[in-house]
């Protein structure tokens, strides 16, 4: 069976969601970040970097969540949260899952570390500045394809809703979704699913 390496409140809710909403069995192997379980063997054999998440499906081992998620979405592809191979939807497809793991993710991060993460002495109202205008102007690109539309793709709910939404769950937790109410609905429908639910329980 499905072995996901997971801790609450981290990404690792990300391709927990995607398996309730693909509603498939699997094993939650909970890692302990308090004890420090992730970076000692054998949880390294899985995640060499000692990070959740990591899916271990028989000889598959897979880290990085929105790999993951991709993985998932395509091994169940009969549940039609992906696109078929080759089609104008898949490339959109792609284009969301990147720019959320290259653009839009740093940015909120960044974010995160100038506003929380870092010691009050490593910020600075400069980089707090630059971080809240990157992570923005991402969030505006997404606002901006979701005009008129219900989900990301195809007009109907796929994976990249899924890893694109818990992203922008982490940006609306800063308040940095104020001023765009469209994507602040398609959040809360999606967060009205059970799998969310069950994934953030
Ligand atoms: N890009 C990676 C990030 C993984 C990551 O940073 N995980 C954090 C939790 S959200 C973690 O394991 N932190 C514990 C640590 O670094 O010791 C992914 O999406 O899987």
């Amino acid at each position: 069976m499905i072995k996901l390496y997971f801790a609450p409140r981290t990404r690792a809710t990300r391709p927990r969601w995607l398996l309730e909403q693909l509603g498939v069995p699997y094993e939650l192997v909970n890692v302990d970040l308090e004890k420090g379980e992730q970076k000692q063997l054998p949880y390294l054999r899985i995640h060499p970097l000692g990070k959740v998440p990591a899916l271990v499906d028989d000889d598959v081992v897979v880290f990085e969540s929105i790999a993951i998620c991709m993985y998932l979405a395509d091994k169940y592809i009969d549940k039609k949260l992906a696109p078929a191979l080759g089609t104008p939807e898949r490339a959109q497809y792609y284009q969301w899952m990147l720019f959320a793991a290259a653009t839009l993710e740093p940015a909120v991060a960044d974010y995160y570390e100038q506003t929380q993460g870092l010691p009050a002495e490593k910020r600075s109202p400069e980089a707090t500045a630059k971080a809240k205008e990157r992570a923005l102007a991402a969030i505006k690109v997404v606002e901006h394809a979701m005009l008129g539309k219900m989900y990301l793709v195809a007009e109907k709910l796929s994976a990249v809703d899924i890893v694109v939404g818990s992203v922008m769950r982490w940006a609306e937790s800063m308040k940095l979704l104020e001023g765009a109410p469209d994507l602040a609905s398609w959040l809360y429908e999606l967060k009205s699913h059970a799998a969310f639910k069950k994934a953030m329980a």
